[in-house]
């Protein structure tokens, strides 16, 4: 029993030892130099993290971040990002120092406009063919300056492949292809490219342009029309082996906006009664309507929480079918309706697809009544499917919206 206790404490300690020296050294490659990717039919995507060599990494260096993993080396304020990260695992350049506008920008370091100076990543991929590929990059970005990266080719920066950026898509995996110019500083589509001149094994690269960048997979494609959607293209290889992928992670759109402040109210959509609704539970979180057998769904609970005012936030589902129509009553006064975003996805959660209402009165005991209608894009049908409600403080309703889209919470 004692004896056990002496391993188990020896054991905490060395684990922490480790977790310490790890932080230091510099994180070792994934794989090698006999890995190579391959390129077929004029496409090749390749993992952020499988990079064989990482080099120009004494100033910034590229940590990996997945389920288990997840460095301490300075400043660094954005969350983790697994979820939705294909393969489960991305590449940040830390510590990030510049942070907002007003953090100081000091070149070479912090910011980097000269490709190839600071943290500079390695890919070997054998071409079948030559010609030119566009560039596309996935990242995930939480602010103005965490958003720009260089790709070279064989040692070279050519013109067309420095300073791909991003302006769209905040707080979710986004792929670019725009280059940054000095007139257009969200950067133009198709403008990031790299020409192979002959067949054979060439070495892509990639480097800083600014710090806390988040890198998750990039893919070159001879079609300049190609636009790649969520993880898209799987990895091919010509040569050696992958290690296998890193754990999954779940994550909630609803819960986590739910949980995001202390005061936070809220109710999930199943926790109303579906019975005599035209309501179903869709997976776990969801409440939705079968379009078969009805095209509207009404259901009510009662606000068990303390009275007074409140920003409301109802969180409903975006579909790619059409639009959903939800009305929210308190009591019998109707609050409003509104209609959830079309997307391209099948199913997705985030704040496009919320609906916010001020600083509104309620009363413990007060009825709350959801009203659902399913949309159409003239052939296919939503399901009305939506997670729940928030209730936050008077002022804060816009703000807490801002987290991550989730794309299959309902299962
Ligand atoms: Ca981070
Ligand atoms: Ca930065
Ligand atoms: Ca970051
Ligand atoms: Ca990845």
């Amino acid at each position: 029993m004692k004896h056990s206790l002496v391993k188990l404490v020896a054991c905490a300690i060395l684990f922490s030892l480790n977790l310490n020296a790890q932080n230091k050294k510099p994180i070792k490659a994934l794989i090698d130099s006999n890995v190579v990717f391959q390129e077929k039919d004029g496409m090749v995507a390749v993992e952020a993290e499988y990079y064989y060599q990482q080099t120009a990494s004494n100033i910034r260096q590229w940590y990996r971040t997945s389920k288990n993993e997840q460095v301490n080396v300075g400043r660094d304020e954005d969350g983790k990002h697994i979820y939705d990260a294909s393969n489960n695992a991305y590449l940040e350049i830390l510590p990030d120092e510049r942070v907002t506008h007003s953090d100081k920008l000091v070149r070479g370091t912090n910011f980097s406009n000269k490709p190839g100076e600071v943290g500079v990543l390695n890919y070997q991929i054998k071409f079948n063919t030559a010609g030119r590929y566009y560039v596309w990059v996935r990242a995930f970005s939480t602010g103005s300056e965490d958003n720009g990266l260089h790709v070279g080719l064989n040692n070279e920066w050519p013109e067309n492949g420095r300073r791909i950026q991003w302006c769209k898509g905040k707080n979710e995996w986004t792929w670019s292809n725009s280059q940054r110019t000095k007139e257009i500083h969200c950067g133009i589509p198709h403008q990031i490219y790299l020409d192979i001149n002959k067949a054979g094994v060439h070495r892509i690269t990639f480097s800083m342009r600014e710090d806390g960048f988040e890198f998750d997979k990039f893919l070159l494609t001879k079609d300049i029309n190609y636009t790649p959607i969520g993880k898209d293209q799987k990895v091919v290889l010509a040569k050696g082996k992958l290690p296998k992928a890193f754990p999954e992670v779940k994550y909630s759109y609803f819960k986590t906006i739910a949980k995001s402040s202390k005061e936070n109210k809220s109710i999930a959509a199943q926790d109303f009664s579906i019975k005599n609704t035209n309501f179903y539970k869709h997976g776990k979180n969801w409440l939705a309507v079968h379009p078969e057998k009805h095209k509207e769904a009404t259901t009510r609970t009662s606000f068990n929480f303390e009275s007074g005012n409140y920003d409301i936030v109802f969180v409903g589902v975006g579909e790619n079918d059409g639009h959903s129509t939800f009305t929210l009553f308190i009591n019998d006064t109707k609050i409003g309706s509104y209609q959830p975003e079309i997307t391209k996805r099948l199913f997705v959660e985030g704040k496009p697809y919320n609906k916010t209402w001020e600083n509104i009165t309620l009363k413990k005991g007060d009825k709350i009544t959801v009203t659902a209608k399913v949309g159409t894009d003239g052939n296919e049908y939503t399901r009305a499917r939506w997670a729940g409600i928030v209730f936050t403080s008077v002022g804060k309703g816009k703000s807490i919206q801002n987290a991550p889209s989730s794309y299959t919470a309902g299962n």
